[in-house]
């Protein structure tokens, strides 16, 4: 055994000497001659830093919040305020397909260290969200419960509704506004929920490739109460309860199939209107960005990003991929296309961090695409 590791060492000292050129006895150096021969202390010692303090030399330290904002115990401290939190809902027993959206909060915390690694100034935005007027801070995730979703669904709305209640710390508005990373679709009902609870009915933009209106027995077969709240049927339920205004909502981005055109129909009824993906070939970005901004008008509104709107060549990571999608940097033209709309929260669903590639593809679309939206919500503060 005492031999092995002899051995062992002496390898590793021949390593050393091969690769990085020093004599390998300086590994076996004692105490007293290691610190007479390679000092520790930099000559001129600089007093330490840390995380959100030089971003470009802690771009791979800190704890993980988004684009190292920094972390606060939002829900411990009840007077923390800020005008903008990200918190994260990693709930995913609502998934048809794939699950592993409960790992999206912290992949897409991943996705985002170098969001402001060179200061983080938005150009074609011309703001710098991180160092404007607003106090932005991570609130880390709501717990939630992965054995019972009536209960889980229930955490998110309570998570949500306490901070988006809490007076902002600077801006003149009555609410906080909220931006979530989820956690599979079916978040955005108990999050719709809280909104309501300020709001009352509200505006929705959808960017996804699904309708998400499906009535239970249609998506899912209503097998039980629990089973008819899942990520292809939240908006039905949402339009039920009356939490969104019908008739200045919309979905961009469409393209799934359907169980027949009465889906359209019924997608109507339940107060949106449709863009589909393919309508990027004839009326390009531009166009989209117009009919958003017709629907919606001077409402407030509140966005919810499905990241299977992106086509799986750069959004693998998700629960119900779709091919023909948008790129990247055609939805984040888009977001961006919407300056102005008020704004009262967002989020973004279904990164499903398990299935992405090694490069992070899908971690950080999605962060980048907060990042946009983030850059709304300073540009655009709600009114008083
Ligand atoms: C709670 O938040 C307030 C406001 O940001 C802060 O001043 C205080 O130090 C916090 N308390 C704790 C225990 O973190
Ligand atoms: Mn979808």
């Amino acid at each position: 055994m005492a031999a092995k590791i002899v051995f062992g060492l002496s390898l590793a000292a021949a390593t050393c000497q091969l690769i990085l050129g020093f004599p390998a006895s300086a590994i076996n150096y004692g105490d007293h001659e290691l610190r007479t021969q390679r000092p520790i202390a930099p000559k001129a010692p600089e007093r330490p830093k840390g995380d959100g303090e030089v971003t470009a030399d802690a771009v791979f330290s800190g704890v993980g919040t988004f684009a190292h904002l920094p972390y606060t115990q939002c829900w411990a401290n009840q007077t923390a305020d800020f005008d903008i939190a990200f918190i994260g809902a990693p709930f995913d027993t609502g998934t048809s397909y794939r699950p592993g959206a409960r790992f999206g909060p912290a992949g897409i915390r991943d996705g985002s260290r170098r969001l402001n690694l060179y200061g983080g100034y938005n150009v074609p935005m011309d703001v710098n969200p991180f160092s404007d007027w607003a106090k932005i801070v991570d609130c880390g995730d709501i717990a939630v419960t992965p054995y019972d979703n009536t209960f889980a669904i229930d955490q998110i709305q309570n998570g949500h509704q306490e901070l988006l209640h809490r007076k902002p710390a600077s801006a003149t508005s009555k609410f906080s506004r909220v931006i979530t990373l989820g956690g599979d679709h079916t978040i955005t009902l108990p999050l719709l929920r809280s909104i309501h609870s300020a709001y009352g009915p509200i505006s929705v933009i959808h960017f996804d490739s699904h309708l998400d209106t499906w009535k239970p027995k249609v998506f899912g077969g209503a097998k039980s109460d629990v089973a008819a709240v899942n990520h292809g049927t939240y908006f039905w339920h949402a339009s039920q309860e009356g939490l969104i205004k019908k008739g200045s909502s919309i979905h961009a981005g469409i393209r799934t199939t359907l169980s027949g055109p009465s889906d359209y129909e019924n997608d109507g009824n339940a107060g949106f209107d449709i863009i589909e993906a393919r309508d990027i070939d004839t009326i390009g970005t531009a166009g989209i960005i117009e009919r958003i901004r017709e629907v919606v008008g001077d409402n407030l509104v509140y966005l919810s990003i499905d990241i299977d709107v992106l086509d799986p060549a750069f959004a693998p990571a998700t629960g119900t991929p779709e091919t023909g999608g948008w790129s990247t940097r055609e939805l984040r033209r888009i977001i961006r296309g919407l300056e102005g709309l008020k704004l009262v929260g967002a989020d973004i669903v279904e990164v499903a961090t398990p299935y992405d590639t090694n490069a992070q593809v899908t971690a950080i679309a999605a962060a980048d695409i907060m990042y946009e939206v983030m850059s709304l919500m300073v540009k655009t503060p709600l009114p008083a």
